[in-house]
């Protein structure tokens, strides 16, 4: 398998977390303005962001969907403002075809689709299409119910399997092998003692053989361990992203691009010392 996007002995990649909402769970509504956002996202860049990710649906636990013309209408203005500096990858965080390939006309070139590519039937064939990086995100349940009751026999063995399925369909769909990302789904449709499960044994996941992205940042997860409210959970944010590389992630997706550049920095000086090994 040919991952020459990221060889495993490049740094990790980060990707800044832009949502352009009025309700998500840690920053809704301070970059509901398209000028907002497009400085946060100029913002980012300059902290060393890989990736921006912009999503005009929230995700977080409870959440009811947004319609497609709405979703346009948030992230589009901000995709355009954002190519006019920056050449990098843009990815845009939806589950509807008809948004991804609006996002894609303004200049998005990733698709992360938290339901790996079963809510829209459309949206294979137009990642394919379009030469898309897809995301394909573990999730029990929808965002509305998720966090309702999630249950699982071993939630490593059962995001292994969907992961290597999802996978599989993606590439029978005509998507490359080097256009692939996996990512376990931290907070979606997991309790506590499951979000840990999956980081423990992230190797599982990496041994898949795609990339793999996790999402820790300023989670649930980190204030059911520490009690920090949503506002204040860098820290504990920030070991969770040094954590999942050290087990192999290969992309963080962050709302602190600075302080979690400087994290990885330190961590990577680290671990490829000398008497690392
Ligand atoms: N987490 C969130 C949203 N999208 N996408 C992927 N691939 N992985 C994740 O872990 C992930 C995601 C939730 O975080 P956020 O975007 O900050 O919140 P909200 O969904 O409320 O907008």
């Amino acid at each position: 398998m040919t991952l020459d996007l990221w060889p495993k002995s490049a740094p990790p990649w980060v990707m800044g977390v832009l949502n352009v909402t009025p309700d998500s769970f840690s920053d809704g509504g301070h970059f509901f303005e398209p000028s907002h956002a497009i400085a946060h996202a100029r913002g980012m860049v300059e902290a060393g962001a890989d990736i921006i990710d912009i999503g005009g649906e929230s995700s977080r636990p409870g959440a009811e969907g947004v319609s497609a013309e709405e979703q346009i209408r948030r992230v589009t203005p901000v995709i355009r403002g954002i190519r006019e500096f920056w050449g990098g990858p843009i990815s845009v965080d939806t589950t509807s075809a008809q948004v991804a390939s609006a996002a894609v006309g303004c200049g998005a070139n990733w698709i992360n689709d938290i339901s790996a590519l079963r809510a829209d039937p459309a949206m294979a064939e137009l990642a394919a299409r379009q030469g898309c990086v897809v995301i394909l995100m573990h999730m029990q349940g929808k965002p509305a119910t998720m966090q309702m009751d999630p249950v699982y026999t071993d939630v490593v063995a059962d995001a292994t399997l969907f992961l290597r399925e999802r996978a599989r369909f993606a590439r029978s769909c005509g998507i490359g092998e080097d256009r692939i990302i996996l990512d376990p789904g931290i907070g979606f449709g997991k309790t506590l003692e499951h979000n840990l499960a999956l980081l423990r044994r992230l190797r599982e996941l990496t041994a898949i053989g795609y990339p793999i992205l996790v999402g820790v940042s300023r989670k649930s997860f980190i204030g059911q361990i520490t009690g920090a409210p949503v506002g204040d959970r860098l820290e504990g944010s920030l070991a969770a992203a040094i954590w999942a590389v050290g087990q192999g992630a290969r992309i963080v997706r962050v709302h602190d691009v600075g302080p979690t550049r400087q994290a990885l920095a330190v961590a990577a000086a680290l671990s490829t010392g000398p008497s690392s090994s």
